[in-house]
């Protein structure tokens, strides 16, 4: 039998009212101890929240019966007046009636085991929770309305449906006979691969719109990067000077546009040098390219134009060269325009002194991103887990392939093919072990 569990669900501090759960079979029993429930099934009322003969707050009660709650058992809601000392007077009084302290996530993970959500609903209860901008939002929400599960569901039977016919022919295997028709299992292997790449490939995008999209400033020594960072922000976050080398570090600061969060960072100018600080700079501005998302290249406009603006990268330095070019949004940003008349070359002129252009370059970035987001009813990738489940899924499928190609005996085959089925399985959570359990539901807060 499950315990019956208590947690302050509203975040810790005082505040107008806070809200205190009760989840389990003893709920409405406890509760009622405490205070005069409503007979009518999922109700709410005002009560008087009493304990040893002491009225403790002014309360309002709201019952949910089960399976009609978020847990899928009993729950009572009891919202108090905010202030610490009335929440945990009221938790301790349903503590000692024999209610236990709900782990974090623990009411989540009721909601799963009682198959109220799947596992990858329940995650996104999490990154709902943790959302801080409309685009993050969209995502989670997405994920918790199902999501992707749907194409896992499909891609699910189709895996089943290639098991069993696989299967099949072991049954027979005395009397060799093929059953399946080799070419068409490969091609519906290859169909199912060319699905799971669509999803792994969104993650980078999907991961960076929930965690902020990096965006490398860089550029040589004095181009105005520095500058550039401050007027995106329109704050004098970076030293500004005329020296060349006056960024050394990396300088990073968040800014929502439009929906979107970027994590705009302005590097050390590109050139080589035999200060060791400046050295150190130089590679971090390296790695902050490698890890972007967008990168704008920003090239000071007066300085004489250099030949390579088809090879953006090729010119600043070649240990760039092996950067897939694809993977990331760039821009050539010419900066110092005010200084220079028209017309100008490929790319965006701005100032970032007087900000001429800088509204428009928020806003192509924003249009390039959105760009590269799938439709409202695409689904992208956001969960680090699911991505790792759906690799292993890739690599499985890469074997059936494989085998099928080679001819190899049926039984081996299928051992590839469970293989992709158990990866898969652990996403939405047909699959699961407590050390999966444990790990997503501790990231949970109390009380949720
Ligand atoms: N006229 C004009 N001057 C600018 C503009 N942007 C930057 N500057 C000047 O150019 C110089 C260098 O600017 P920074 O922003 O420090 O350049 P940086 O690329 O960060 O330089 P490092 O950190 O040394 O790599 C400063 O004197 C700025 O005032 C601009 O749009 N117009
Ligand atoms: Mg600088």
């Amino acid at each position: 039998m499950s315990t019956t569990i208590a947690a302050i669900s509203t975040p810790p501090g005082i505040g107008g009212i806070a809200v205190i759960r009760l989840s389990g079979p003893a709920a409405f029993d406890i509760a009622s101890r405490h205070v005069h429930l409503p007979a009518e099934g999922n109700t709410t009322a005002f009560a008087l929240f009493k304990a040893d003969g002491q009225t403790l707050d002014e309360v309002v009660v709201t019952l949910f019966r089960s399976p009609h709650s978020y847990t899928g058992e009993d729950t009572v809601e009891i919202s108090c007046h905010g202030s610490t000392y009335i929440q945990q007077a009221l938790l301790q009084a349903l503590l000692e009636s024999g209610a236990h302290l709900a782990e974090p996530g623990e009411f989540t993970r009721r909601a799963f085991l009682s198959g109220r959500l799947n596992l990858s609903q329940a995650e996104a209860v999490a990154d709902l929770i943790d959302s801080t901008n409309a685009a993050s939002h969209q995502l989670a929400l997405s994920q918790l309305r199902g999501g992707y599960a749907q194409q896992l569901a499909h891609m699910r039977s189709q895996l089943v449906e290639l098991t069993s016919l696989l299967e099949l022919e072991l049954d027979f295997s005395e009397e060799d006979v093929q059953f399946a028709d080799r070419g068409q299992l490969c091609s519906l292997v290859a169909q199912l691969r060319q699905e799971v790449t669509r999803l792994t490939d969104s993650f980078q995008m999907g991961n960076a719109v929930k965690n902020g999209i990096p965006v490398a400033i860089v550029g040589r020594p004095n181009a105005g990067k520095s500058s550039l960072l401050n007027a995106l922000l329109s704050d004098q976050r970076a030293i500004v000077s005329p020296i060349p080398g006056t960024t050394r570090d990396t300088i990073e600061e968040s800014l929502n546009i439009d929906g979107l969060t970027f994590r705009f960072i302005d590097t050390a100018g590109l050139r080589h040098s035999d200060d060791p600080i400046e050295t150190i700079g130089f590679e971090r501005a390296i790695q902050s390219i490698r890890q972007a998302t967008v990168v704008l290249i920003v090239r000071d406009a007066t300085a004489a134009a250099t030949t390579a603006d088809d090879h953006p990268f090729d010119d600043i330095d070649p240990l760039l060269r092996d950067i897939p070019k694809k993977e990331k949004i760039i821009f050539i940003v010419h900066n110092k325009a005010d200084l220079v008349p028209p017309p100008y070359p490929t790319g965006i002129a701005i100032s970032a002194l007087t900000g001429m252009g800088v509204d428009q370059l928020k806003q192509s970035i924003v249009q390039a991103v959105r760009k590269r987001m799938p439709s409202s009813d695409g689904a992208m990738l956001t969960n680090l887990r699911h991505y790792q489940a759906l690799r292993q899924v890739s690599a499985s499928l890469d074997e059936v392939a494989q085998g099928l190609d080679s001819g190899l005996p049926a039984d081996l085959v299928a051992i590839d093919l469970r293989n992709a089925l158990y990866h898969l399985g652990t996403i939405t959570g047909e699959v699961t072990s407590d050390e999966i359990l444990g790990n997503i539901f501790h990231r949970f807060c109390i009380g949720k």
